[in-house]
């Protein structure tokens, strides 16, 4: 891929995401979890809910408390998970502190026939490039609350990100899980990520590797089944 079409991909995502910061119609884009996810992730029969919980709001008029307002283009949030159990809503949070959320679904990730996990991912920084992004299963605690069973996928880790070219650093990433491949039954997650050298231009990676990953459920984890490393020009 030349460098230039990642390089606009990169700035065409950081516009969109940073679309109101420095425009004159200061409404933030639609997100996933504008409005939260309801499923019964636990699978106790009581539905709990998934949403991104704003910790602060800043907007042209400066830093607001949350809820934020539209106009308040830049957010910082959490993922969580609130269970209406044990007399009370208890709160599971799964994210760090992030500012976008790009990617939220319940999904069925270890294809047990119930669509109970969670993938999320989220972003941050001017140009979006930090990323944490998760697949979440969860069972239903002693206390009857959801808990989490088993991370599935944590990304960017050092066991999810490629090997890097020598002399590279790892740039920014992203995951998506859809049926990639019919090998193979249920959804595959699919890795993209770029790596950078000190000597690039601050916009334009070297190297982009993307990897696809299948769920093997006797190891209750995603394992690589194929990796592609290319030199940009
Ligand atoms: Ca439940
Ligand atoms: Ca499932």
């Amino acid at each position: 891929m030349p460098r230039v079409v990642l390089c606009l991909t990169v700035v065409l995502l950081a516009s969109t995401v940073a679309l109101g910061v420095h425009g004159a119609s200061a409404q933030r884009p639609a997100q996933p979890l504008d409005e939260p996810l309801t499923a019964d992730l636990d699978g106790d029969g009581v539905a709990e809910l998934v949403r991104a919980r704003e910790l602060s709001c800043f907007g042209p008029g400066g830093e607001v408390a949350p809820p934020c307002p539209p106009s308040a283009d830049l957010r910082t949030l959490v993922v969580e998970v609130a269970d209406p159990c044990a007399g009370a809503e208890r709160v599971l949070r799964l994210s760090r502190e992030m500012e976008y959320v790009s990617i939220a679904d319940v999904v069925d990730a270890d294809r047990d026939g119930q669509a109970r996990e969670l993938v999320f991912e989220l972003r941050a920084g001017a140009a979006a490039r930090a990323v944490q992004a998760k697949v979440v299963a969860f069972r239903a605690g002693a206390d009857g609350c959801a808990a989490v069973r088993r991370t599935l996928f944590s990304y960017p880790r050092t066991d999810t990100i490629g090997r890097r070219p020598k002399g590279t650093f790892f740039s920014t990433g992203s995951i998506r899980l859809r049926d990639f491949s019919k090998r193979f039954s249920g959804l595959e997650l699919r890795t993209f990520e770029s790596y950078g050298r000190a000597t690039d231009p601050g916009c334009c990676p070297s190297y982009t590797r993307t990897t696809f990953w299948r769920y093997v459920k006797a190891r209750s984890r995603y394992e690589p089944f194929r990796t592609r490393l290319t030199r940009l020009r």
